[in-house]
C-alpha cells in the first residue's frame, strides 16, 4: 500500500475527527429527542454525553474509538433511565423551567467566557455581562483596590484640634510641579460640633470646616508638600464666603484658572449645612487670585432638592463645556439622602444652568470624576444604596454601577492630566489625595488630615496588585463597630 505522506496523514485525521464529532452531536441530539419525547430529559445527561463525546477524541486514541463510540450509547441509555421521572410536566406546560430547560444544551462553560454567551442566564449573570467592562475585576479598567500613604510636610499644631486640612482639589500639574488646593482652618480651639453650632462665635468654629480659608500647596513627587500660602481669603461680611470659603476645586480654561468653592453666609451647623457655590480666578496658578464676589451656582427653588446646600462643586471639561458636578444633602435630617447633580456653562463665570435631570447620582458624598473613554466615570464613595462603587456614564449624564469596591478615598481630589482636554478619550487615574476626618482619636482634638491614595483606574496601566478584591481588615475595625447600650439592651446583652 503506498505510504502516506505526514501533511496528507494529518489533512486526514483531521477529517476525521471533525466528522466524528459532527455525527456524534447528530445522535445525541436524536437520542435525546426521543428519551424526552413526553418526559423531561435532566441537563446531567446532556453534559454526560458531551464529555463522553469531547473525552473520545480520535486523533489521540484512533485505535479505541469505535468500541468507546458504542461505549457512548450504552452509558448515554443507563444515565438516562435513571434521570427520566415520567412524572415531570411536560414540555410546553406553563412551568417556568421548562424553557430553560429545552434551550440549556451545556452548563455554563468553565473557562469564563469574555463575552456574554448564548445561552439563558440569571440576573446576576446578565448583569455581569452587562454591567461591567469585563466580568473579572482583574479585567474591568474602572475596578481599583486603594493603597494608601501618610504625606510628609504638613504640620497639625501637635494634632491639637486646632488646625485641619480636608477636602482637596483635583490636583494639576504645572511649571513642573503638582498643585492641589484645600480647606484649611487654623483656629483658637477645635470644633464644637455641629449639634452644638449655636455654640459656635466669630473665633469659635462650629464644625471642622467653619471659619476656614482655601490653602495651597505644591509637590515634586505627591507624596512631600510644601504648604504655599493662602489662595482665598473669607471676604468681608456679607459678601458671599464670608462665614466660611471651603471645599474647592479648580478648572484650568483658556490659559486661566478658577477656583470653585462653598462660600459660607452662616455658621455651617446652625440651620443645616447651608451654602451656595463662589468662584475667584485667576492668571497664574500661584495667584493673585479675583474673587468674582457673587453667587455663581445658586441654591435650587424652594421646595427642591437643592434648596439649602450646593456643596463640592467639581469642575471637568467636556463636550467642550464647562461640567461642574456638586453634591446636596435633601430631605429633614435624619430623613435624608445625598445625591450629586450637575450645572454646565459655556464661560467660567456663568450662566451655569442645571441639568433638568438632577440629581444624576441617587449616592455618594463629595464628587470625584474624571473623563474616561467618551464619558465621564465617578467614585462614589459615601452615603446611599450605591456607595463605594465606581460609575460610568458615556455621557456624563446617566451614570451606571461600573464596579463595587471598598476602603475608598474619602473626599479623593485625583491627580487628572486630560480634566480638561475634552477630546473624547479620558485615560483614567492612578492617584491623588484624600482626607481623614477621623485623624484624632479624641472628639476633644477634632480634626482632618490629608493622605495619599494610589489605584488603578487608568487605561495606560495594568497593576494587578491594585485589583485586590479581598481586603482583610485589621480585626479592632470590626469590633470597633460595636453595638450601643441601647442596642444590647434590646438584645438582652449584658450590659458592659
Ligand atoms: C464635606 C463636603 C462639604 C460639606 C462638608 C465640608 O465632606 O461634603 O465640605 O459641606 O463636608
Amino acid at each position: 500500500m503506498k505510504k502516506l505522506r505526514p501533511a496528507d496523514r494529518l489533512i486526514g485525521e483531521l477529517i476525521l475527527e471533525l466528522s466524528y464529532i459532527y455525527i456524534m452531536n447528530i445522535f445525541k441530539d436524536l437520542l435525546i429527542k426521543i428519551l424526552s419525547f413526553g418526559k423531561l430529559v435532566l441537563p446531567q445527561v446532556i453534559e454526560s454525553a458531551d464529555w463522553l463525546i469531547k473525552t473520545n477524541n480520535p486523533s489521540s486514541h484512533c485505535k479505541v474509538r469505535y468500541p468507546k463510540v458504542g461505549g457512548v450509547f450504552v452509558l448515554l441509555f443507563f444515565l438516562s433511565l435513571g434521570c427520566v421521572n415520567p412524572n415531570e410536566p411536560k414540555p410546553n406546560s406553563q412551568n417556568p423551567t421548562d424553557e430553560i430547560t429545552q434551550t440549556t444544551t451545556t452548563g455554563y462553560p468553565w473557562d469564563i467566557p469574555a463575552t456574554k454567551p448564548d445561552r439563558p442566564l440569571s440576573a446576576g449573570m446578565e448583569r455581569l455581562y452587562d454591567n461591567y467592562l469585563a466580568p473579572r475585576p482583574e479585567d474591568n479598567e474602572l475596578f481599583s483596590s486603594f493603597k494608601y500613604t501618610r504625606l510628609k510636610g504638613f504640620d497639625y499644631n501637635e494634632e491639637n484640634g486646632t488646625i485641619s486640612r480636608r477636602d482637596p482639589s483635583k490636583i494639576l500639574k504645572e511649571n513642573g510641579k503638582y498643585y492641589v488646593w484645600y480647606t484649611k482652618r487654623h483656629t483658637i480651639v477645635p470644633p464644637v460640633g455641629f449639634s452644638r453650632a449655636e455654640q459656635s462665635t466669630d473665633k469659635i468654629p462650629s464644625t471642622d470646616w467653619d471659619l476656614a480659608e482655601i490653602w495651597y500647596a505644591t509637590s515634586l513627587d505627591g507624596l512631600t508638600w510644601e504648604e504655599q500660602g493662602v489662595a482665598i481669603e473669607r471676604p468681608d461680611k456679607p459678601t458671599v464666603g464670608w462665614r466660611s470659603v471651603t471645599t474647592t476645586d479648580i478648572l484650568k480654561w483658556k490659559d486661566k484658572y478658577y477656583l470653585y468653592y462653598q462660600g459660607f453666609l452662616e455658621a455651617s451647623g446652625t440651620k443645616g449645612d447651608h451654602c451656595p457655590v463662589a468662584v475667584s480666578y485667576a492668571d497664574d496658578i500661584d495667584g493673585p487670585w479675583t474673587p468674582a464676589n457673587k453667587i455663581i451656582i445658586p441654591n435650587g427653588e424652594k421646595g427642591t432638592w437643592d434648596q439649602f446646600s450646593i456643596h463640592d462643586p467639581y469642575p471637568l471639561v467636556y463636550k467642550d463645556k464647562i461640567y461642574v458636578y456638586f453634591k446636596a444633602a435633601y430631605g429633614d435630617r435624619p430623613d435624608y439622602l445625598v445625591g450629586n447633580g450637575l450645572a454646565i456653562a459655556d464661560n467660567p463665570l456663568g450662566p451655569f444652568t442645571k441639568h433638568p435631570l438632577n440629581p444624576l447620582f441617587n449616592s455618594g458624598h463629595e464628587t470625584a470624576l474624571f473623563p474616561f473613554k467618551e464619558g465621564i466615570a465617578s467614585l462614589t464613595i459615601r452615603n446611599g444604596n450605591e456607595s463605594n462603587t465606581i460609575q460610568y456614564a458615556p455621557d456624563g449624564v446617566n451614570f451606571d454601577i461600573a464596579a463595587v469596591t471598598q476602603l475608598m478615598p474619602t473626599a479623593a481630589g485625583s491627580y487628572i492630566p486630560d480634566a480638561f482636554d475634552s477630546n473624547g478619550d479620558g485615560r483614567g487615574i492612578t492617584w491623588g489625595l484624600c482626607h481623614f476626618i477621623n485623624a484624632s482619636k479624641d472628639q476633644k482634638t477634632y480634626h482632618s488630615q490629608l493622605a495619599r491614595f494610589d489605584c488603578d483606574l487608568s487605561l495606560d496601566v495594568h497593576d494587578p496588585e491594585m485589583k485586590n478584591t479581598q481586603v482583610w481588615y485589621d480585626h479592632q475595625v470590626y469590633f470597633n463597630q460595636a453595638l450601643n447600650e441601647k442596642q444590647r439592651a434590646e438584645r438582652g446583652l449584658p450590659i458592659r
